[in-house]
């Protein structure tokens, strides 16, 4: 992929004095050199781009490490509460740049490769993405690390060093196929293996109870053992000061293979304990639509959890030396339930390694632990059989068991009587075989749990949680989402920061708050100009990236207007094409009519078992090769899919993009935060009340957002009457048109019933009211054309998203989380 090209000028965020600049562009010239000939082992005439690559990554690292033992040991030195923030994903995507600009050393290793004939923006594109995380929940995680270090919080994030992340995604006649990725291929330079660094983790075999005076104490005899090795990766904070520790485990067999069964020739028999071991890390939970890989997921999640809380209370004794004391030096935040097993293996390790009495066990874990929600989709919702839990992890099952008789006891000693209430809040679900349910674990077993935007945890506590809510009305609370402005602002789109850096000074590079200073500009028809010249720039790079990927051409001056997200059904990508449909509808029947041009982009991928959200891959690409071929269209219409959606082609996309798709059900989406990145830059919004969006447009004001579409209550009511869509369509005869011309085969002449079954579920079946909200829909994208048309007017709304969307900065998100969740303090980077 060609990225954009930024000339040396166009990166502002950083300015150091001119000598100390050349002093410093010599010393990366040396560095680099030395990392090549020495680590990389090549000669520079024989160097590949890769091998640069390499020498280079490995050089930054090393401006990173001294910083790194700085603030561990400065770590150890306060004594702070130290943060663990515990995810089955971290979606980091590309770190050179991203390390680059927060050591702020962009343009002086541009000039030192220059110097030594090596394009810094080459280098950039060979980088894999490190994509450990599925979409949003990933991403968050990664965002919070950047975001964690900036605020100087003594953190570690912990995770699984996945060999393969995110399946590649290609299209081949419009179908989605997904083949393993492969980001370890070439080594990975940013990461320390540290083998020294390895935990035992069981499972299966049985308990044994050992009479003891007052209690039994319970001895787990593991019929299995893996081992869990650390990879760590230094987390580089805005301006370098601060470096943070991301610790993801590896997978191991203790013994790499049985001798004796290899020696009887067995080959593969011999090594069959080791692929066991090692499927645990092997790939990023492929599905997140259904239950695939049961046993597999459960391993995963435990083996990471029970890994992470060893090493943390290994390093919280090594330094404070009495268990007692956890609560006070540590908070885990459990990103959603994935790790929320960590609950009953904190109180085994307290109860059963370390001998602390069960009650006070347990004041510990609630004090220590909080946890963070990103779904109400139920079946999003994790639950494990209990059979299942019992036979891998018999005396976490033992555990679960007691803290909920405990709990039960405890409601019925406060006169809580009834049956239904009480089984609504069990941790254990008895309909349709028992089941544990990790959300009630990971509420029980924290102190605070957060929803990811104001709608959603007010959501959070009137559905999923709601009888846990009455129990414990303090425990819920919100702390709506953040993007690091670093990566989203500063590092994709260099022209927009550059005008802001001349406009506003460089203060908001620190303070985002800052930005704020822009609204004055919005009606400057100078500064308008120089905002438009910048998009237009972002924009021609988008369409280079769209005819390089798929040689197809489209218009820089159209309106884009843009859907990038994992393809979910409640998400709506459907409504987004029904709305293309008519659109080309209205093209045909009136050719020659005059209409702003527009360029629909779409990306994204589907989980592989996701059929029906395949099949709308397939759609919008049937859709985009119909109107894309059609003669009649010209310039007015143009669809685009672009394949493999990943964080660095988000980087390309976002700042090019003039219109953002957020057109989810409502009450469905959780918080969104490809909405915030798009609103900083300046697009606007089409959405409805869903997630943050009803906080973007609190920030921006509804005259610079287009919301449409029923809202959360109003989608619940609608539900209950029904969702048979047939008297829907028929009042609505665009929608009518739309719908027959797809169920015809009007875009898929080879297989004229492919969509029949589609059109069919939205006609009788409209679970996310694609149907309800199509007029509504319409007619927002209507006004959409209008204000295009009116340039001016369209510019002040796409400067004032960015000047009023500072609040969506994950430094707010974190010193959010710190003040009210962890009780830690944070300080900011100054220059
Ligand atoms: C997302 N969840 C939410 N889950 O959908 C989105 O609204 C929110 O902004 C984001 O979290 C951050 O809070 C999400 O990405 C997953 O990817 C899960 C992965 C594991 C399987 C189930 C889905």
């Amino acid at each position: 992929m060609t990225e954009t090209i930024a000339a040396a000028s166009d990166r502002p965020n950083e300015a150091p004095e001119a000598e100390a600049l050349n002093g410093d562009i010599a010393k990366l010239r040396d560095a680099v050199l030395e990392k090549l000939t020495y680590s990389v082992g090549k000669d520079r005439n024989a160097a590949s781009e890769r091998d640069w690559f390499i020498a280079v990554a490995l050089a930054v690292r090393d401006r990173m490490v001294d910083n790194w033992m700085t603030s561990v040991r400065g770590n150890y030195r306060d004594n702070r509460r130290r943060v663990y923030y515990l995810s089955l994903e971290f979606l980091i995507g590309r770190l050179l740049v991203d390390s680059l600009t927060n050591l702020g050393i962009v343009e002086p290793m541009r000039a030192a490769l220059a110097s030594l004939d090596v394009d810094l923006e080459k280098l950039r594109d060979i980088e894999p993405d490190a994509a450990l995380g599925n979409g949003g929940l990933g991403r968050l995680a990664a965002c919070f690390m950047e975001s964690m270090a900036t605020l100087s919080i003594a953190a570690h994030g912990y995770g699984i060093r996945y060999d393969h992340g995110l399946f590649r995604q290609t299209i081949a006649d419009g179908w989605q196929h997904e083949f393993p990725e492969d980001w370890l291929e070439f080594g990975n330079p940013w990461e320390f293996p540290r083998p020294e660094v390895s935990y035992m983790i069981g499972f299966g075999g049985a308990v044994e109870s050992i009479p003891r005076n007052s209690h039994p104490a319970h001895v787990w005899h593991p019929s299995e053992t893996v081992e869990a090795v650390a990879y760590d990766t230094p987390v580089v904070g805005w301006r370098g000061k601060h470096v943070n520790t991301l610790r993801l485990w590896s997978a191991r067999a203790p013994d790499p293979l049985k001798l004796d069964v290899f020696n009887s020739g067995d080959y593969v028999g011999a090594l069959a304990d080791q692929v066991r071991a090692e499927s645990i890390s092997k790939i990023l939970y492929p599905s997140d639509s259904t239950p695939a890989g049961l046993e597999l997921r459960l391993r995963q999640e435990y083996f990471f959890a029970s890994a992470s809380l060893q090493d943390l209370i290994r390093r919280h004794l090594e330094q404070h030396g009495d268990i007692e004391l956890l609560a006070d030096k540590v908070a885990i935040q459990l990103n959603d339930t994935h790790p929320s097993i960590g609950v009953a293996e904190l109180m085994r390790l307290l109860v059963d390694v370390h001998g602390v009495d069960w009650d006070r066990a347990w004041e510990i874990t609630v004090a220590t632990f909080s946890y963070t929600n990103h779904t109400l989709l139920p079946e999003a919702l994790e639950t494990w059989p209990a059979p299942l839990m019992e036979r891998l992890l018999p005396r976490h099952m033992q555990i679960i068991f007691l803290i909920n008789a405990k709990h039960l006891d405890g409601l019925r000693a406060k006169g809580m009587e009834d049956a239904g209430k009480l089984s609504a809040v069990s941790l254990i679900d008895e309909h349709g075989g028992r089941h544990v349910r990790m959300g009630h674990l990971a509420f029980l077993g924290s102190h605070k749990v957060n929803g990811v935007s104001g709608l959603h945890s007010e959501l959070v506590k009137q559905t999923v949680f709601r009888d846990l809510h009455e129990i414990f009305p303090d425990r819920i609370c919100n702390v709506t989402n953040g993007v690091t402005f670093r990566r989203w602002l500063y590092e994709a789109n260099p022209h927009l920061t550059k005008l802001l850096v001349e406009t506003l000074g460089r203060g908001f590079l620190d303070d985002a708050s800052q930005l704020q200073k822009l609204e004055p500009f919005a009606d400057d028809l100078d500064f308008q100009a120089r905002w438009a010249a910048a998009k237009q720039l972002n924009k021609e790079h988008l369409a280079s990236v769209v005819a390089d990927r798929l040689l197809i051409k489209i218009n820089p001056n159209a309106l884009f207007d843009v859907q990038i997200k994992r393809m979910h059904e409640y998400k709506r990508q459907l409504l987004n094409i029904l709305d293309t449909i008519a659109l080309y509808n209205e093209i045909r029947a009136q050719p020659m009519r005059d209409m702003a041009p527009r360029v629909k982009i779409f990306a994204g991928k589907a989980a592989a078992s996701y059929q029906q959200a395949k099949l709308i891959i397939k759609l919008a690409n049937d859709v985009a090769r119909v109107v894309n071929n059609d003669p009649t269209v010209r310039d007015q219409l143009k669809v685009v899919f672009l394949p493999n959606y990943n964080v660095s082609l988000a980087e390309a996309i976002i700042p090019a993009a003039d219109l953002s798709e957020q057109i989810s059900t409502a009450g469905m989406e959780a918080s969104g935060t490809g909405n915030m990145k798009m609103a900083l830059n300046g697009a606007l919004t089409i959405g409805t009340l869903d997630g943050a969006n009803v906080e973007i447009r609190e920030k921006v004001g509804s005259e610079n957002i287009f919301i449409f579409g029923l809202k959360a209550d109003e989608v619940a009511a609608r539900r209950a009457r029904g969702i048979d869509a047939r008297e829907t369509i028929a009042a609505s005869p665009q929608l009518r048109e739309v719908l027959e011309s797809i169920a015809d085969g009007v875009f898929s002449h080879d297989d004229r019933h492919r969509y029949q079954g589609l059109v069919d579920a939205i006609t009788y079946h409209d679970y996310f009211l694609v149907t309800a909200d199509f007029d509504s829909y319409r007619a927002a994208q209507a006004a959409v054309a209008r204000r295009w048309r009116d340039r001016k007017s369209w510019q002040r709304s796409a400067i004032l998203n960015t000047a009023r969307t500072a609040w969506f900065s994950s430094d707010r998100a974190i010193a959010e989380y710190a003040d009210q969740i962890w009780n830690v303090p944070v300080s900011r980077p100054k220059d």
